[in-house]
């Protein structure tokens, strides 16, 4: 994502391959590498993410948890110790957590991949609140303890793709927007859902730039957002999110390019109408309300048909193919159904 300078990592033409038709054929959940949805194996529930003790082999994708720096308040620390653990492998390697957390886009702690792992290093996320208002029943100033509390939360493996043409498979830690959308109870008139990124220049240094229109806001339509695949989250490898990854709650939208997976999140707010986010605002032209992966559809500077999958070198850009909807077509295309995806972009 840049409007200011090009960025020597993105693809040259000369270095785009004819896009080929992806047949997505993998089920969902195989591919969600996800427990939580009743359809765990409890023998691999216990193994995995503990360095598989057991006689059972790990699953592909099991990590071992990385630990939290500093304290958690008590109520972070129990939920992310109860998190329901990986139990199905994913086909692809996880990004080391090291290139997880140390190559951000996050502007409000600068422009550089390595700024806001430099800058956010002292953020501090306690206490924190999120305001849930517009069109719900439940309208409220949460704290995040308050908010979190129902919620079991569980390790989802997803790959993220940055319209910018880089892509990493990451462990989440979170649990399904939709519950929290239950709870507070949209009213008929709630179409779309905005998010609101917190606006503190004092704690955000990049706020005192114009390098974007703050506070960055982002939106789903309601259906989008009620998706089980669509995840607010709070940790990733077993920890809490790192302060550069949105500290403390982020949205995670994998079929989407990487920003709308909003950060630092203190307000969602239920609108009748789609809400007017950053990048629309920033270049209606190169950044839509729907930003779906999409290798047909490329971004009016580059190609979007492939990826370089993090971590890369110069030379090994590990290259591949970028899937229609980031490979999980099977479960939201239906969400667009007779819609022109090249006008809806
Ligand atoms: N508030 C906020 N959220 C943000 C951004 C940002 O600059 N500010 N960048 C977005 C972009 S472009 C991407 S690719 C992802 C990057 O998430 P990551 O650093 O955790 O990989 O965050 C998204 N969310
Ligand atoms: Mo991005």
């Amino acid at each position: 994502m840049f409007i200011r300078r090009s960025d020597p990592s993105l693809p040259r033409p000369s270095e785009i391959t004819p896009e080929s038709v992806y047949l997505e054929r993998r089920h969902l959940l195989k591919q969600l590498g996800v427990a939580g949805l009743g359809l765990a194996s409890p023998g691999l529930v216990a193994a995995a993410g503990q360095g598989a003790a057991g006689a059972r082999p790990a699953p592909a994708n099991a990590y071992t948890a990385i630990a939290d720096r500093g304290n958690l308040p008590p109520f972070l620390a129990k939920a992310l110790a109860a998190r329901q653990r990986v139990t199905r492998p994913f086909s692809e390697a996880l990004t080391p957590y090291e290139v997880v957390s140390g190559y951000n886009n996050f502007y409000e702690f600068g422009f550089d991949k390595s700024d806001p792992a430099q800058n956010a290093r002292n953020f501090r996320v306690e206490p924190w609140r999120v305001r849930v208002d517009g069109e719900c029943e439940a309208p409220a100033d949460y704290t995040l303890e308050d908010l979190l509390a129902p919620h079991t939360l569980q390790d989802r493996i997803y790959r993220f793709r940055c319209v910018e043409g880089w892509s990493m498979v990451v462990p989440w830690v979170g649990f399904p927007l939709a519950d929290l959308i239950r709870r507070m109870r949209p009213t008929s008139k709630a179409r779309h859902v905005e998010f609101t990124t917190l606006h503190d220049p004092q704690r955000m240094p990049a706020q005192h730039t114009d390098l974007l229109d703050w506070p960055y806001v982002e939106g789903l339509r309601l259906d989008e957002a009620m998706h089980p695949l669509t995840m607010l989250a709070v940790g990733l490898y077993g920890r809490s999110l790192p302060p550069q990854n949105g500290a403390p709650l982020r949205l995670v939208v994998p079929w989407k390019y990487g920003f709308k997976s909003i950060k630092s999140i203190v307000r969602i707010r239920f609108l009748a109408q789609a809400p007017r986010t950053t990048w629309q605002r920033m270049a209606p032209e190169e950044y839509g309300y729907y930003a779906n992966v999409n290798p047909r559809v490329d971004h009016p500077r580059w190609s979007q048909a492939r990826e370089r999958r993090l971590p890369t070198t110069f030379f090994s850009p590990n290259w591949r193919e970028t899937l229609p909807f980031n490979g999980y077509a099977r479960d939201v295309a239906t969400l667009y159904r007779g819609m022109d995806l090249h006008r809806h972009f």
